[in-house]
């Protein structure tokens, strides 16, 4: 309704900004193993607009975030992640959007792709301004792993309980990782040939430092995740000889040349969902 969305903004214009640290984090934040239904989980939250989109209510959101996550075929890991990220966000006091891009198929999995799609769908949605790159199966163990874009790309994940809670690696980028919308562009974003398990956060990994980014973390007593098990994907075996030749295709392989078919796009009530097919392109 017209009338309706203007008054909405004309009162959130005249909302004073959101504290730059939220007044309400605690620090560690337990995570819970009971599992709920999606029936569930939309009886528990019903403070969010379609599409798993939230404002908030009290103050005017610093920065407009889209999280998005690659996904297939792992929903008990979905209705875990929508369960604790919600709160935890909401406690941030930001204005997010949870984006869930799922590959239709039984083909090799290509993350990076979707996560590129995430991003030109997010943005047809809403005005986002920050994008943190997400795994379904991560949850956030500390409140104050506050999901922005800082100045420089960060990667949020430094501490994986499946790697022990320790930085496996100085260049990682995987997991969770967060770009303004300007970063994401300047990189051409990922690049879509990544098939299978592993390299595609690498090769972003080398994309950021050709365009003489660094890579920002939290410390690892914050920046700590749990992650639910889950079998390992077999893993691309072009893997390594697409990380080393990969700077040849920085400017021709990425948000450039990405395509692929939508075939859903849903506002469901805790997440947007977008399902596409892909596949390689000569
Ligand atoms: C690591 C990285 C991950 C990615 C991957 C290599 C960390 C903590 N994680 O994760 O970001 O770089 O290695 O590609 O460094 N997914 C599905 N369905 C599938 C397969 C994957 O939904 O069948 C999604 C899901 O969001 C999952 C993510 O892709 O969390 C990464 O896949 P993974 O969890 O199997 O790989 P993992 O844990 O080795
Ligand atoms: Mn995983």
């Amino acid at each position: 309704n017209k009338n309706g969305s203007e008054f909405k903004n004309l009162t959130t214009s005249q909302l004073s900004l959101c504290p730059l640290v939220p007044t309400d984090l605690r620090g560690p934040v337990g995570i819970s193993d009971v599992a709920h239904t999606m029936d569930q989980l939309e009886l528990l939250f019903d403070n969010l607009e379609p599409g798993g989109h939230y404002t908030p209510q009290s103050c005017k959101a610093r920065s407009r975030v889209a999280l998005i996550i690659p996904y297939r075929d792992r929903p008990s890991q979905l209705n875990a992640f929508l369960y604790h990220m919600h709160p935890f966000l909401q406690k941030q006091q930001l204005e997010y959007g949870i984006i869930i891009v799922e590959q239709a198929g039984y083909g090799p999995f290509n993350r990076a792709m979707l996560m590129n799609i995430g991003f030109v769908e997010a943005q047809k949605l809403h005005e986002y301004d920050c994008f943190i790159f997400h795994d379904v199966d991560l949850l956030p163990e500390d409140d104050r792993n506050l999901y922005t874009c800082p100045e420089q790309p960060r990667h949020m994940s430094v501490a994986v309980s499946t790697l022990k809670y320790k930085l496996p690696y100085k260049d990682i980028f995987g997991g969770v990782s967060a770009l303004t919308l300007d970063q994401f562009k300047t990189v051409n974003g990922f690049s879509n040939k990544f098939w299978g398990w592993g390299g595609e956060d690498d090769d972003m990994a080398n994309r950021l430092k050709y365009h003489d980014y660094h890579i920002s973390r939290y410390p690892a007593n914050i920046a700590r995740y749990k992650m639910l098990p889950h079998r390992r994907q077999p893993a691309n075996p072009k893997r390594h000889e697409f990380l080393y030749n990969g700077n040849k295709r920085f400017n021709t392989d990425g948000l450039n040349n990405l395509q692929y078919q939508r075939q859903e796009l849903k506002l469901n009530k805790l997440y947007t969902w977008v399902l596409v097919e892909i596949s390689e392109s000569r």
